[in-house]
Formats: structure tokens, C-alpha cells, sequence
């Protein structure tokens, strides 16, 4: 915050940051050894919906619900986005799934064979034919292409045969649509994947034309990775176009936002603060699986742990900071930013509840709101959903 920027401002600003919770993580989920089944969870995408507007309505700014398809396929995506709408929420980003079919085992849009790569973009076309009906500005691609062993396939026709196909999509892609490539360091494929970095992603999108922008998925780096930086460069580079924000300790653990490390969290909204993100329509999406925890409450969770570390990063004093940094006062410019991490500002947030008519403290409404108990008893029978279904 600069001297001149007041409280308000302060509030003001945290009251446009908006999140994106992905339908997933209100299904079951769990690791490559076990999925384990909480009771409560939803069976179908309305009820997904169900849920995301309970996290909306103890945080207030949670308005979007992210599909993933076809977890999420439906009959009806107008039917879909009226329903949201009806519980206060859009249909976000979609978000396009070739990693789970047979036919993907050698690659998806890199395969050598041109025929699963035909199949692969006719889903990722589909995707832009139901953000068409959902109203969605996002189409979100990840790839699990990559290859095991060296010499398996030849790195540069897959870069070749990736880029002919992020090429067809881009230009079915609306006016007002954009598309957010995600890489993702490693997993599935251990000796090369083909979207592994932000430099990569980068130079598609650079290839592709300005409806493409990267998309940083938070626990997508290897351990000490600067992701601050990336997200300062993206920036300026007018090519961030958002994030799929979790915590991470060892790999892509999509654990809480902020649970592993919340002074990471503050760093990168640092870096949205002062890159101006909050105006250059940056994504904020979480991508979580919560595979032990309530899945409800930890999103809660979430969403308030990335409203903390934006309210930290909000009251860095600007003036302060450049003035320690041209004088190249090292202790004080990192006091500075130490100043504004260590505030409590719980307290703050509390008041933009309260003017937003939300319950100051969201997990405690959501305990006493008895949602909880009322889906672990109406949602029973059917089958629950899952990662993968
Ligand atoms: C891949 O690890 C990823 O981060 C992509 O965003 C997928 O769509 C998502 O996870 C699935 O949970
Ligand atoms: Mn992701």
C-alpha cells in the first residue's frame, strides 16, 4: 500500500478479486494407491454447482464454478449455466481431458499416429462448442503427452504436431474466448513432456496470436522454482492468463492454496499487485483434489487463504518499497515486504464480509450452516463423482 492508499482502497480492491473453484475437487479423489470415498459427495454436475455455491455464498467471491470435460458432460450447457446462475454462479473455465483414454497412451495432440491426434482435437473443438453454450471465456488445455525413454519419439515433430493442433483450436476459438495452456514439469511422461515449462507455453502462445495466454498451475514447477518471477514476466509479457493455484511439498500434490507455503502464495500476489493482474482479466482458478480432508470446507479454506495473501500483498507500501530499493537499502526494502506478510489481516477481511453481507468468519458459518449433514443424508444412492467420472 503507498502512503496515500487508503484502508478502503485496500477493501475496495480485495472486493474485485473473484475465484474459480474446479467442479473436481467437490468430487471423491485420491492418489495413484487409493481413492477414498467421503459420504455427501455429489453424484452429478448440479450437484457440484450445489456445492460450489455454498463455498460462494460463506466467502462472496467465489462466483464461478470451473467444468472439466467430460467429467462434467451433460445433456443441456445452457440448461447447466441457467441452473448456476440461479444459485448466484457462472460456468468458468472449461477445462478439455485427453489423458484418460486408451487412445492417448503415446500422446493425445503429439501422438505419432495422425488419427488420435484427428480425435484429440475434435474433443478439444467440442470443449469450444460447449463454452459457446456455458458462456465461458476460457477453454483451459493441459496435456499429458510426453514420452518415457529417449528415443521413443522425435522431440521436435511433437512440438511440430502440438502446434498444429493448439493452431486449430485458436482459430475456432470466439471473439471473446481465449485459450490458457498449462504446463507441468513432469507427470505423467518422465523423460520429456511436451508442454514441461513456462517457456514453452510461452512460445506457443507467442506463436499462436493474443487469445492465448499460459495458465500457471501452481504445483507444476520442481522444488525452488522462482514462480513469482514467471508470473512477473508473464505480466509483462501480457500473456498470464491465470492460475490453477494449490500447495505442493514434493510433486503436483494439489493440496489447499497456501498450506504448504503461504509466503509463496504472498510473493506471487505480490507480483499480480504490482504487474497490474487484477485488471489484465487474470484467471484465479484452484485446482485441488481433496483426497482426506472435507472436500467443502478445505475449498473454503482456499479461497480464504489466497484472500490473505492478495490482502498482504495489497498493503506492501509501494512508496516505501522503491524508496529503500533506488537507495539500495537491501534490510529495509525486505522489511518492507516482511512488514506487510506479517500483518494479521484477518481483522480486514472480516470487514469486507461484513460490507459484502457475508459471515466474517466462512468456515465457522459453513460448520453451523448445516449443509454438511443435509448432503451426507439427502445424497444417497447413485454413483458419486469422481476423478475420472
Ligand atoms: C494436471 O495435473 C492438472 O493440473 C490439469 O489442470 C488437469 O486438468 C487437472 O490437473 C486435473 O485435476
Ligand atoms: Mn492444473
Amino acid at each position: 500500500m503507498t502512503a496515500g492508499t487508503s484502508k478502503d482502497a485496500v477493501k475496495a480492491a480485495l472486493t474485485t478479486q473473484t475465484l474459480e473453484t474446479p467442479s473436481w475437487a467437490y468430487g471423491n479423489s485420491g492418489t495413484r494407491f487409493k481413492v477414498f470415498a467421503q459420504p455427501g459427495v455429489p453424484r452429478t454436475t448440479r450437484e457440484k454447482v450445489d456445492d460450489a455455491a455454498r463455498v460462494h455464498a460463506h466467502t462472496g467471491v467465489a462466483p464461478a464454478v470451473a467444468l472439466h470435460i467430460p467429467w462434467d458432460r451433460v445433456d443441456d450447457y445452457g440448461a447447466l449455466a441457467g441452473y448456476a446462475a440461479e444459485r448466484g454462479l457462472r460456468l468458468g473455465a472449461v477445462n478439455s481431458n485427453v489423458f484418460q483414454d486408451d487412445d492417448y497412451k503415446l500422446g493425445s495432440v503429439t501422438n505419432p499416429d495422425p488419427a488420435v491426434r484427428r480425435k484429440a482435437v475434435a474433443h478439444l473443438l467440442e470443449c469450444v462448442d460447449i463454452m459457446d453454450e456455458t458462456g465461458s471465456r476460457d477453454l483451459k488445455l493441459w496435456f499429458s503427452d510426453g514420452t518415457n525413454y529417449p528415443g521413443q519419439d522425435d522431440l521436435r515433430a511433437r512440438q511440430d504436431r502440438l502446434a498444429e493442433a493448439l493452431r486449430t483450436v485458436h482459430d475456432r476459438l470466439g471473439d471473446h474466448q481465449r485459450m490458457l495452456l498449462e504446463y507441468k514439469l513432469f507427470e505423467p511422461a518422465f523423460y520429456a513432456t511436451d508442454v514441461p515449462d513456462w517457456g514453452t507455453a510461452y512460445a506457443h502462445c507467442l506463436a499462436l496470436g493474443p487469445k492465448a495466454k499460459v495458465v500457471v498451475d501452481t504445483g507444476h514447477h520442481a522444488p525452488g522454482t522462482n514462480i513469482e518471477f514467471i508470473v512477473a514476466t508473464l505480466l509483462r509479457e501480457g500473456r498470464l492468463g491465470g492460475f490453477d493455484f494449490n500447495s505442493r511439498f514434493y510433486a503436483d500434490d494439489d493440496l489447499m492454496a497456501g498450506a504448504a507455503d503461504p509466503f509463496q502464495l504472498f510473493r506471487i500476489m505480490y507480483e499480480v499487485v504490482r504487474g497490474g493482474g487484477f485488471t489484465a482479466d487474470v484467471a484465479f482458478m484452484l485446482d485441488q483434489c481433496h483426497n482426506i480432508e472435507a472436500k467443502i470446507p478445505a475449498i473454503i479454506r482456499s479461497v480464504l487463504n489466497v484472500q490473505e495473501a492478495t490482502a498482504k500483498a495489497l498493503l506492501v507500501d509501494a512508496d516505501a518499497l522503491a524508496g529503500a530499493q533506488r537507495t539500495g537499502d537491501v534490510l529495509a526494502a525486505n522489511e518492507v515486504l516482511m512488514d506487510a506478510y506479517s500483518t494479521d489481516v484477518r481483522p480486514l477481511l472480516a470487514e469486507v464480509r461484513a460490507d459484502m453481507g457475508v459471515d466474517p468468519d466462512p468456515m465457522g458459518a459453513y460448520r453451523r450452516s448445516g449443509w454438511q449433514e443435509s448432503i451426507v443424508k439427502e445424497r444417497v444412492g447413485g454413483e458419486q463423482a469422481g476423478w475420472g467420472a
